[in-house]
């Protein structure tokens, strides 16, 4: 009875969400009321004159505020919050950040909101929550039925692909640091759990192999920024192969635009990528074979001051990151090749030119310099003399060019190689993107322009399908304001000038403005020509494709005639929006899975929930949305054979033979006095509360028979 009580307040509740102060506050309420410190502060309601309300907040104080800010606050709140955002009594900002904190506060960081997940950053281990027994007992379960965790979703996943026979996605999202590559590690565990062969021939498996790709496109594509220690500077989708049974049959990594200026440039106290500070701290004898040591010593280092982090010991990652190369099947010499154009890239940094005494060109500038040329020629297994020409003979040397390009096939080779082999028995997959969250810094430059593009593109999809599931179904939707974001998408892609989302600051002649989803983004432009050049220059090209070192060879394969004569130019942003487009179609062509990660503060410290900061990523992220979708709609979706199964006790008749399923569902439904629900094609789909209205008459019929059961029982003793 309870429950059917919080089940009516509710369903009253969400019709006002966001618009309007529900009229049912009076004097002597307990409310929320907007707060600038803290966003929401609880307090009691004083005194209601018109459109002002006064609340005496549980702080002392005494705030005056208009009656819209006020929302009511939930007197029955469980102490332990609840473990699905759908089953608020309230759902409201303020209800939903008390829900993630309180449950933060003892460590249950994941929540569900209908069907999506959010993950909350804990910023320290919790491993029990990721143990194997765990993944047992995940082990088919349903959703709901244990607490919340990436592990249900990725078995959630696994169990549709095989039921309904399509692939799947599961889309990681939220801002640098939040999660996201933590979050994807986990489901991909779960995964290969759930699709693993055990294999005694001593071959290592397409699960592990899987897995340990991890740790190596970690080390080549990951650094320290300022947001997250160990932020990925590239995005990456998994997919994981399945044979019709459900077992893994072979796996593939794209990945997404890697971050390259950072290999020449690094600003302070952030650090380049991982490769190079392992490098320097492997164990002596490979020191000295790729002729690194010191990191202070490398130009390309010590632009930063940053060199060593407490987190993450560089020798032993070094060690861990050739054993996971080994796994992955990258052999011996491929490894050293590897390591051995790191540390060329090194030497290369810290070569310095002049203007020539002779010529017009550049030249090293000294002895030194020439001396680091002569060890990047080495490494590279190059010609010296080669190698110095095709850096000076141009009359425009940058550093920058040519090395940026090395370190860019390195990664791509080493993703490449990691693919195991796609199996030609594979029937569905369940791909898993981890991508770079919106970001927006004091500067933002192309990279950020391009990381928020996607964000966009990816919070249109999450629209799209919310609203391809209703058409599907047929049911009525019309009346759900999504926030559209095309025209964003129709303004960076095919017009600038003259639209809405476009703000040209008055100050600035070089700066834009983009209103986001998110947020606003200020783009500095002076660079974005020069970072969308796709450069390759030939002489580096066909030096490199000369080198000794056939693996190093190969990752400069010889240009195509007509490129070779002049630089090749391709701009990266046309790459990207087509590498873009065809994961959206892959997407599409998926069911898809949503994990939202959220940063609960700056300081990347346990235990701080920072209301403020969290908010703005639950607008941000589009959680709040979804909350809002969720409500506006249908969270609650069964399908009818499941939905008479579990609820046909509350109309026995339906199971007479006279009633097929729609009519069985309606004619349950009818019976529970519902409103507001719609019966779809192959789907009941229930407003925000309902099911848990329709769970607590259940509950309250099969409470009813137990107890005659057992005084029947009793009776007999
Ligand atoms: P991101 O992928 O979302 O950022 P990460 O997954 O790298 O963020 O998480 C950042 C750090 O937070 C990790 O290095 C861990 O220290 C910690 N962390 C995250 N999730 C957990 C967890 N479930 N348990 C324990 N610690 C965790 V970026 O790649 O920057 O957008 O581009
Ligand atoms: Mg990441």
């Amino acid at each position: 009875m309870h429950l059917v009580q919080l089940g009516k307040r509710y369903r009253e509740e969400t019709r006002s969400v966001e618009v309007v102060a529900p009229s049912n506050i009076i004097a002597g309420s307990i409310v929320w009321v907007e707060d600038p410190e803290v966003a929401w502060i609880d307090g009691e309601v004083k005194e209601i004159k018109g459109e002002k309300i006064t609340v005496k907040c549980t702080s002392g104080k005494l705030v005056v505020s208009k009656t819209s800010n006020v929302y009511p606050k939930d007197p029955e709140f469980p102490p332990s919050g609840v473990d699905d955002m759908t089953k608020l009594a309230y759902l409201h900002e303020p209800g939903v950040l008390q829900n993630l904190r309180c449950r933060f506060d003892i460590n249950e960081i994941y929540t569900y909101t209908g069907g999506i997940l959010i993950a909350i950053n804990p910023f320290q281990r919790l491993p029990h929550l990721y143990e194997n027994r765990v993944m047992e007992k995940y082990k088919g379960a349903n959703v709901g039925e244990l607490s919340p965790h990436p592990f249900a979703i990725a078995d959630s996943a696994y169990r549709q692909m095989l039921k309904e026979q399509i692939s799947q996605a599961i889309l990681v999202s939220g801002e640098s640091g939040a999660g996201k590559t933590e979050s994807t590690k986990m489901l991909m565990q779960y995964l290969a759990f759930m699709g693993g062969r055990n294999n005694n021939t001593g071959e290592r498996s397409v699960e592990q192999k899987v897995l340990e790709s991890n740790p190596v496109l970690e080390a080549f594509g990951n650094a320290k920024t300022v947001r997250n220690n160990n932020s990925s500077r590239f995005g990456k989708f998994v997919e994981i192969q399945f044979d019709g049974r459900g077992r893994i049959s072979g796996a593939a990594i794209r990945t997404y635009l890697l971050e390259r200026s950072r290999v020449c440039q690094v600003s302070d106290p952030e650090r380049n990528y991982h490769c190079f500070y392992m490098l320097c701290a492997a164990p002596p004898e490979d020191v000295e074979k790729f002729k690194v040591g010191n990191p202070r010593t490398f130009h390309y280092l010590n632009q930063s001051n940053c060199f060593e982090l407490d987190v993450l010991d560089d020798s032993k990652e070094y060690l861990e990151t050739k054993r996971a190369m080994d796994i992955v099947g990258i052999n011996q010499a491929e490894q050293e090749a590897i390591f051995r154009v790191v540390a060329a890239i090194l030497h290369l940094g810290n070569v310095e030119f002049v203007k020539g005494k002779k010529t017009d060109g550049a030249e090293p500038k000294d002895d030194k310099s020439r001396l680091h040329l002569k060890t990047a020629a080495d490494l590279f297994m190059c010609d010296e003399k080669s190698l110095e020409d095709s850096l000076c003979k141009r009359v425009i040397v940058t550093r920058g060019d040519r090395i940026t390009k090395s370190l860019d096939p390195a990664t791509a080779a080493i993703s490449r190689d990691a693919l195991a082999k796609i199996d030609p028995e594979s029937k569905f997959l369940i791909g898993v993107l981890d991508i770079y969250g919106f970001e927006s810094f004091k500067t933002n430059s192309f990279e950020q322009f391009c990381i928020n593009l996607t964000n966009e593109k990816l919070q249109q999809h999450f629209n799209q399908m919310e609203q391809e599931e209703y058409k599907k179904e047929q049911i009525d939707w019309s009346y759900i304001e999504f926030v559209d974001n095309q025209d964003i998408l129709d303004l960076v892609e095919k017009t600038f000038k003259d639209h809405k989302r476009f703000v040209k600051p008055k100050l600035s002649r070089t700066d834009f403005t983009i209103c986001h989803y998110a947020g606003d983004v200020t783009y500095q432009t002076e660079l974005f020509l020069e970072k969308n050049k796709d450069l390759v220059v030939p002489e580096h090209q066909a030096l490199l494709n000369a080198s000794k070192c056939s693996f190093v060879s190969s990752l400069f394969p010889p240009l195509p005639e007509e490129t070779s004569k002049s630089s090749k130019f391709s701009s990266i942003a046309t790459g990207f929006k087509q590498q873009l487009q065809s994961l959206l179609e892959t997407l599409n062509a998926t069911e898809p899975h949503y994990v939202r990660c959220i940063k609960p503060n700056n300081a990347l410290k346990p235990g701080i929930f920072e209301n403020n900061n969290i908010l703005q990523q639950l607008r941000c992220g589009g959680v709040m949305e979804a909350i809002r979708i969720s409500t506006a709609g249908f969270p609650s979706r069964k399908m009818f054979r499941e939905f008479i199964n579990r609820f046909s006790i509350l109309a026995p008749e339906v199971l007479n033979g006279s009633y097929n399923d729609v009519a069985a569902s309606k004619r349950i439904l009818e019976k529970s006095n519902l409103s507001g629900y719609q019966v779809g094609k192959t789907k009941v789909f229930l407003r925000a509360g309902q099911m848990a209205e329709l769970d607590a008459r259940r509950g309250a019929i099969l409470g009813v028979s137990a107890i005659v059961i057992q005084r029947k029982v009793r009776a007999y003793l």
